[in-house]
């Protein structure tokens, strides 16, 4: 039985990654950092025997000495690190810990596999936020970085240091260059999920409107359900090597948010213009869709579209869900927790 770890393992991707690996007859193990609830995050949603059949193993990526024990002891086939400060929007407020688990965390990792467990292969959670201000377009495997957070520069060490580590050590490490990938489990500060959790909640009644940062960035976004079943192929392949996941198809914040509240046949329009737009619900006049510059970041990426062609031709890997299918989903999936949103 093929044995794997996954740090992260509470987030989103820990959550799809699990069931794929169990479904697949793996032996999974997963680090998760102990809060105050000892909380297993996206976990508890798996169905019990699947929870049961996990070994968690507490402990932060950032102490080398649970990593170095971890990698030592499990001699794991293959290693996901998921583990990171993902959100770009606190990278900005806290770039010191987004550096602290992004980079010192991933060194952590890749050192312990070099030392102690060589014949572990890698997978490492690269992010199209390396693209940034994008140098062309669509981006994929050849494209110049050029990031633009505290969050896009760790992650860029954290590219490099797998790089490095691959080419003089010849160690099986991949890097995973995945555009954004959503689902019913993203983290609530995410703007999809707080979009689909917004118009959920005015759905059923609340008169609060959803606050926003910006309209028009635009993302190629994703079923992240999809996409770890390319991290999977990644390390299935004979040679390690950095491949791009992506739908190549992108859509701005606007887009999203007026294919979410169709899902619910609440009819929009729009009025003012720049920070002072707003949406209203066409048969109502309630506002129900604001902008609030405490969600915008100091810089933006404006626009992100991959070309995951490489990813086709290499790992047969292609995303199943469109975006349409993705809102709606999402947007379903909050309507029917219901009562929990009033
Ligand atoms: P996520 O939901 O934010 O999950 C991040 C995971 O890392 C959580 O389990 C979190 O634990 C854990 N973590 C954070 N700091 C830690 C620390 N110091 N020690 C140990 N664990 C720590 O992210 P995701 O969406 O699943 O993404 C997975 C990975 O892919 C991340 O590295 C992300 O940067 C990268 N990525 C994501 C996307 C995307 O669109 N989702 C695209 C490209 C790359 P807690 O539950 O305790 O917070
Ligand atoms: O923002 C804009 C925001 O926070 C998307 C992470 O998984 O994907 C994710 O990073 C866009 C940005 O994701 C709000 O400014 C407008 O332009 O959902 P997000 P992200 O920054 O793209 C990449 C690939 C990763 O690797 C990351 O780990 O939406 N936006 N208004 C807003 N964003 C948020 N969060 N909240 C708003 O109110």
């Amino acid at each position: 039985m093929p044995k794997a770890l996954i740090t992260g393992i509470t987030g989103q991707d820990g959550y799809f990654l699990s069931k794929l690996l169990l479904q697949k007859g793996y032996e999974v193990h997963g680090m998760a950092r102990r809060n105050s609830q000892m909380s297993l995050g996206t976990l508890i949603n798996l169905p019990q025997d699947s929870l049961k059949a996990l070994s968690i193993h507490w402990g932060d990526v950032i102490d080398h000495t649970i990593v170095e024990r971890v990698i030592r002891d499990g001699q794991f086939d293959e290693v996901y690190h998921l583990a990171a400060q993902s959100f770009v929007g606190l990278s900005f407020s806290n770039p010191k810990l987004t550096y602290d688990v992004n980079i010192s965390g991933t060194l952590n990792l890749v050192n312990a596999v070099k030392e102690l467990s060589p014949k572990s292969r890698v997978y490492f959670a690269a992010t199209s936020e390396l693209y940034g201000r994008v140098q062309s377009t669509p981006q994929n495997e050849l494209t110049a970085f050029y990031p633009r957070s505290p969050y896009g520069v760790s992650k860029l060490a954290g590219f490099w240091t797998i790089k490095n580590y691959r080419e003089a050590y010849n160690l099986f490490m991949s890097n995973g260059i995945l555009f954004n990938h959503e689902s019913e489990m993203r983290g609530e500060e995410f703007v999809t999920r707080k979009i689909a959790i917004g118009v959920a909640r005015i759905a059923q009644g609340n008169s609060e409107p959803l606050l926003l940062g910006n309209l028009e960035a635009k993302r190629d976004w994703g079923y992240a359900g999809d996409y770890v079943e390319g991290m999977w192929r990644m390390l299935q392949q004979e040679k390690p090597d950095d491949i791009v996941l992506a739908t190549g198809e992108n859509h701005s914040i606007r887009e999203f948010a007026e294919e979410a509240f169709r899902v619910v046949n609440i009819p929009l329009r729009w009025e003012g213009a720049a920070e002072n737009e707003k949406a209203f619900n066409a048969s109502t006049g309630q506002v129900i869709l604001e902008l609030d510059p405490r969600h915008a970041r100091p810089a933006e990426v404006d626009e992100l579209i991959g070309d995951a062609g490489k990813a086709k031709r290499i790992l047969g890997w292609e995303p199943t869900v469109r975006f349409k299918e993705l809102v709606n989903l999402m947007v379903e999936y909050e309507m029917k927790k219901g009562k929990n949103h009033s």
